[in-house]
């Protein structure tokens, strides 16, 4: 996790440019940002920049109430009335009094995805270049969303999967008319793709049972699945009536034999990454919709993580299908409370959803 202490409280932010961005805007602020991982502290930067800091008082700011959604905005304009101390970038100070501004003027818009939105005008150094302002000011304007198809593989589907999901195959239809009804601007599915040795395997695991809980040699607990998604395998391919375009994003998961990977983005003890989050960053995207098997495993962790990673995450109840068997039956409340505690939008209705 990445955090910064203010006033001895340490703040979590989900990314080093966030951190950033409030550390040059906090005037006399003495900053450390630090940099932690599972296993502690790792990396401590030290930051006071009290003098790049705009001044915090003064008359409410306000221009873009001028220029209508859709119409044409002068952004040089806009840029030089935020830009206070007229150094040429924006600090946090005037980054956010432009935000403020920018969701006044835009009456009904959905302010968790113009802040999602916002953080691509930002330069990795955390201020807003001109440039940066310029290249990506469209994408608060019309910010841009992923659908995230989780491991509809046939070992997840009956009636053959070695895995099979009740209903597995029931949500196939409905996400291949979601992706052709909403014009979503990046589609992604992640694939579970492990060695025939890998250690989430029962029959790996001399003496344990399966749909349970083992402590693996190396001390973690791991729940215990029969053998499924093995690489080169029948069972690891799409399902055949699961629409795969040309263009859409497939992401590998569970390739190490030591430690399971749920979620399409992050392993689960958070050490490594899938390329995921850094595509749909790449993308630009702002909202992540999310849908496939298992609703309380991959698609669970890949919606907390989504969150975590910053993007504004739903979770297309409907379109997902549950894991489970006795002693750990599966019950889609428990899901939707650990979501909706996390931030994440759990969409009850898919019809619902009428515009992205
Ligand atoms: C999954 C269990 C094991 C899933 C993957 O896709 O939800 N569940 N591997
Ligand atoms: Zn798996």
């Amino acid at each position: 996790m990445l955090g910064f202490f203010l006033d001895s409280k340490l703040f979590p932010v989900s990314d080093v440019a966030t951190a950033m961005s409030i550390a040059l805007g906090v005037p006399g602020s003495e900053i450390e940002l630090l940099l932690h991982t599972k296993g502690g502290r790792k990396e401590v930067v030290k930051c006071a920049r009290a003098s790049d800091a705009a001044p915090t008082s003064g008359p409410p700011r306000s221009i873009m109430g001028r220029f209508k959604a859709g119409s044409p905005v002068p952004l040089a304009q806009v840029f030089a009335f935020f830009d206070s101390n007229g150094d040429g970038v924006w600090n946090f100070s005037e980054f956010t009094a432009f935000k403020k501004d920018y969701v006044a003027a835009r009456s009904g818009v959905d302010k968790e995805i113009v802040d999602a939105a916002a953080r691509y005008l930002m330069t990795p150094q955390g201020v807003v270049t001109f440039e940066s302002f310029k290249a990506n000011f469209q994408h608060l304007e019309n910010p841009r969303s992923a659908l995230l198809i989780i491991d509809v593989q046939n070992d997840f589907c009956p009636p053959q999967g070695s895995l099979k999901v009740e209903g597995g195959t029931d949500i196939i239809p409905g996400i291949n008319d979601l992706r052709k009804r909403l014009p979503f601007d990046v589609v992604a599915h992640s694939r579970d793709f492990h060695p025939a040795n890998h250690c989430s395997f029962v029959t790996n695991n001399p003496g344990a049972q399966v749909f349970t809980e083992h402590k693996l040699p190396g001390g973690d607990m791991q729940m215990m699945w029969p053998p499924h998604c093995v690489q080169g395998t029948e069972g690891s391919e799409f399902h055949k009536d699961l629409v795969v375009s040309p263009t859409d994003i497939i992401v590998h998961k569970g390739l190490n034999v030591n430690i399971d990977s749920y979620s399409a983005l992050f392993d689960n003890g958070h050490k490594f990454q899938t390329e995921m989050e850094g595509l749909l960053k790449l993308e630009k995207i702002s909202h992540v919709y999310v849908c496939g098997l298992a609703t309380n495993y991959c698609c669970k962790f890949t919606a907390i993580d989504s969150k975590d990673c910053g993007f504004v995450t739903s979770f297309l109840l409907p379109l997902t299908r549950g894991v489970g068997q006795h002693p750990n039956p599966f019950d889609p409340a428990d899901t939707v409370k650990e979501l909706t505690d996390k931030g994440v939008r759990v969409v009850d209705d898919v019809a619902k959803v009428t515009k992205l």
